[in-house]
């Protein structure tokens, strides 16, 4: 199950190695990235259905690959492994962890971040993508700078200006980007990961204000932090070309 960096670097090690796997996608955009197996996009219909897609595609072995607050699929696969009785393995990236110089205020949730933001008027990056945009009509004075995969609709916000990118996004853009824009405040999920960095580096060279919503809780259950370490656990290994 994917839709990370990580998973589609995983992709590439399974292919290569000719390991019979399929992709998945929740379908959250409109052209996801093309993988290098055989893929499968849409939700699966709950525990229960994603039980019955195990039992019809005889799939042994389930790798939870999806981003930090992709917490719903997290936990119906953990579920869904012991209903079934597949393995399950995790592939999880360490999250950002702030540097001495950094102005992060952690939050742990949606609305902590648009609390955490300031009443009189400023200019904020929303870097958190179209799903939990409605939260901050709570405070609709901010100038809002979105990043959006796809075009949106009607936006939420009254002073808003969307940039339409998929990452993975480079600090030299996205610094370009902070500072064109007059960006004072960022709002991130701490997502982890390399794809998603950019911004986060930026704000340390400019000095600005980082809101990081920390990642939902999850059910216990195996997790490893590498590609070559899924490869190994399901018994091949993650270099050998064919
Ligand atoms: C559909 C697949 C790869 C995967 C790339 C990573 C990196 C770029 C950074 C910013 C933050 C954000 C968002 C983001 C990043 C990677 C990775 C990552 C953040 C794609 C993808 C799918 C999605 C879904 C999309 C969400 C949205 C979140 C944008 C493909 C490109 C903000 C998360 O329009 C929507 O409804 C978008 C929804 C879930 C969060 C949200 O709540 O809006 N990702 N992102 C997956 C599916 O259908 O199963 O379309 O190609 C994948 C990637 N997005 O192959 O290199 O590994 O994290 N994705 C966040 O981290 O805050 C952007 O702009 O700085
Ligand atoms: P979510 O809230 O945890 O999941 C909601 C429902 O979407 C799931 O119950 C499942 O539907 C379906 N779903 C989610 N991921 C799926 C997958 N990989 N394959 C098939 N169905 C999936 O998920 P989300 O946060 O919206 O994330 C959706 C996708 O975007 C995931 O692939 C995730 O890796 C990717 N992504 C998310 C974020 C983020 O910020 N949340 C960031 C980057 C990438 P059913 O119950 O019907 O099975």
């Amino acid at each position: 199950m994917g839709g990370t960096t990580e998973a589609s670097a995983l992709a590439r090690s399974l292919a290569a190695q000719g390991v019979a796997a399929v992709f998945s996608y929740a379908g959250r955009t409109d052209h996801p990235v093309a993988q290098p197996l055989p893929t499968r996009i849409g939700g699966f219909g709950g525990v229960a259905g994603l039980c019955d897609y195990i039992r019809a595609e005889a799939i042994s072995h389930i790798i939870d690959a999806t981003h930090p607050f992709a917490a719903q699929m997290s936990r119906n696969a953990v579920e869904a492994s012991l209903a079934c009785g597949v393995q399950l393995l995790a592939l999880e990236r360490a999250p950002w962890q702030a540097a001495p110089a950094d102005d992060w205020t952690h939050v742990p949730d949606m609305a902590g971040a648009v609390a955490a933001l300031p009443d009189a008027p400023d200019r904020v990056f929303l870097a958190i993508g179209k799903q939990s945009l409605d939260a901050f009509a709570a405070k609709p004075q901010h100038h809002y700078l979105l990043r959006l995969v796809d075009p949106p609709g009607a936006l939420p916000l009254p002073d808003a200006h969307a940039i339409i990118a998929r990452g993975p996004f480079d600090v030299a853009g996205d610094t370009a980007l902070l500072r064109a824009h007059g960006i004072r405040h960022i709002i991130a999920k701490n997502a982890g990961g390399s794809g998603a960095a950019a911004k986060i580096l930026a704000a340390r060279a400019l000095g600005l204000h980082v809101v990081m919503i920390d990642r939902p809780v999850l059910p216990p259950r195996q997790v490893v932090g590498t590609a070559g370490a899924v490869m190994a656990w399901l018994g091949h290994s993650a270099d050998r070309g064919v």
